[in-house]
């Protein structure tokens, strides 16, 4: 069994890694101690014959302590990740003037509308690719996800983005990937019967080739 977190390429990863294995950590640590101590007291506390049983009120430090450690890990995790997320997907992480496309999800496939040769998206140049999703590396990428019938989610695990498209919405995403290679959009929502198809190749490109196949694609509409 492989237990580490899939591929990351994106800038972004470290930083959702490092979290991901925090709130692991945290939780197993957690977990072991609160399943041993269940079995523990089950056991040096059961039943016998001839012992009385012993009626308490419990212990008001144990459970202010109990209490108030969680809150206090909680509390820390919660502002912690807020600053993971404001610097991810707060209002100004956005980039500007990213290469941007359009992506729309609809039953059961992805539609993706290139910027063309001129590097703008809503002008004449666009075009659109059924179920192909090529982008270059180690630059920002604006997607607007948009979806045209119900509810489908954006998942690339080696960009660590995972976001819902909603229908009626524009949702704006970005991320930056540190190396090329192709690899799979899944949708990540169940959205009808259709949804175990719906997958999308993303290729990751050198700008000079994504330029190249942009052109090519271009060319050929
Ligand atoms: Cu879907």
């Amino acid at each position: 069994m492989d237990w580490s977190l899939p591929l990351n390429l994106s800038t972004q990863g470290v930083v959702i890694d490092r979290l991901f294995w925090i709130i692991a950590v945290l939780t197993g640590v957690a977990f072991i101690l609160v399943e041993a101590g269940i079995i523990w007291f089950s056991i040096k506390y059961r039943r016998r014959d001839g012992q009385k049983a012993h009626y308490t009120h419990g212990s008001k430090k144990a459970e202010i302590i109990w209490t108030a450690v969680p809150a206090v890990i909680l509390a820390v995790l919660g502002i912690y990740s807020g600053g993971v997320w404001a610097d991810i997907r707060g209002a100004s992480a956005l980039p500007q003037d990213a290469l941007t496309f359009n992506v729309v999800a609809k039953q059961f496939e992805w539609n993706i509308t290139y910027p063309g040769s001129d590097g703008r998206i809503d002008t004449a140049d666009d075009f659109v690719v059924r179920n192909q999703f090529h982008f270059p590396a180690n630059e920002p990428v604006i997607v607007r996800l948009e979806s045209e019938d119900v509810i489908h989610s954006f998942f690339v695990p080696e960009l660590r983005v995972k976001q819902d498209a909603v229908p009626g919405m524009t949702i704006p995403i970005w991320f930056e990937a540190t190396g090329t290679g192709e690899y799979q959009i899944a949708c990540a929502e169940l959205c009808g019967l259709g949804h175990y198809s719906m997958d999308a190749q993303v290729v990751i490109h050198d700008r000079a080739d994504f330029d190249a196949w942009s052109a090519g694609q271009a060319a050929g509409n």
